[in-house]
């Protein structure tokens, strides 16, 4: 059988990420079949390390959508922040790999809102469309949420299940044998200003005791500095929480 996309275009602004997906393309022999180009957005490009594992090149995808319909055949957004115009995802296949469960809190950091409210996370390959994380599903798998997590505990896992799913269903994308299902519902989108918004935690306002730990378990994510509440001074005052279920030592 022939493979059927054979010049293909990973971009994304993850560079750990991109490197573990041309890991996987790597042990599976693909390179062997099609061309892989690796890219990532001008301003991640700036700070790429001195010696990246792979080439990279950078490209802003609004102002070269020429070219890109020219050069490949297939594009593969890996985290990729830049929003693909329309002239672009009707011209060539593109495929988004995200981590989230459409279509519940496509857009921006879809774990951080499941864990507030509630709606399943995970991992999705889709077919994008004009709409954010909207089109015709490749491949998804939920990821558990569990009452000790934070936002970076669960992030872990949706990155570890996007390469899992990525893994079993590159094959049959490469060789254009895919099924897709299309969303049976909107769900809902959070923007980058739905994340600022839930940071500040205000001093008057009266939270569930579950309510508080889900908004601050949300937003303990490794050094980022994102709750914070004002003081009577007027200082910020960043807040991050740490959970740790109770070891049961077995008689
Ligand atoms: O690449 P990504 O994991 O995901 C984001 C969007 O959520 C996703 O929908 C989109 N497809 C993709 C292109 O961009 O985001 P990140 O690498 O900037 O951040 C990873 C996690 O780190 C995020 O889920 C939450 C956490 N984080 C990140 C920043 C920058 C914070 O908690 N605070 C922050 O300020």
């Amino acid at each position: 059988m022939n493979i059927y996309y054979k010049k293909i275009l990973i971009i994304g602004d993850n560079i750990s990420f991109i490197e573990k997906i041309a890991n996987i393309l790597e042990n599976k022999h693909l390179n062997q079949y099609a061309d892989f180009s690796y890219a990532c957005s001008p301003e991640i490009f700036k700070e790429l390390p001195s010696n990246p594992k792979i080439e990279f090149y950078h490209i802003d995808v609004n102002k070269n959508v020429k070219t890109l319909v020219n050069k490949f055949d297939l594009i593969i957004s890996a985290h990729c922040k830049q929003i693909f115009p329309a002239e672009l995802v009707t011209k060539v296949k593109c495929i988004n790999i995200h981590p989230g469960f459409n279509p519940y809190n496509r857009g921006w950091y879809p774990h951080v809102f499941s864990i507030i409210n509630k709606f399943p996370t995970g991992a999705t390959i889709h077919e994008m469309d004009q709409k954010v994380d909207h089109g015709s599903i490749i491949i998804q798998r939920q990821v558990e949420i569990f009452s000790y997590d934070t936002s970076d505990t669960v992030y872990k896992r949706i990155l570890d299940t996007e390469l899992d799913i990525f893994s079993e269903v590159i094959e049959k994308i490469l060789y254009n044998e895919y099924h897709t299902c299309t969303l049976q519902e909107e769900g809902n989108i959070n923007k980058k200003k739905d994340f600022q918004k839930i940071r500040q935690i205000e001093l008057e306002k009266v939270y569930s005791g579950r309510e508080i730990i889900d908004l601050l378990r949300a937003l303990t994510h490794g050094d980022y500095q994102n709750a914070y509440f004002i003081d009577d001074e007027n200082n910020k005052i960043f807040i991050r929480l740490t959970l740790e279920p109770e070891e049961v030592v077995k008689e």
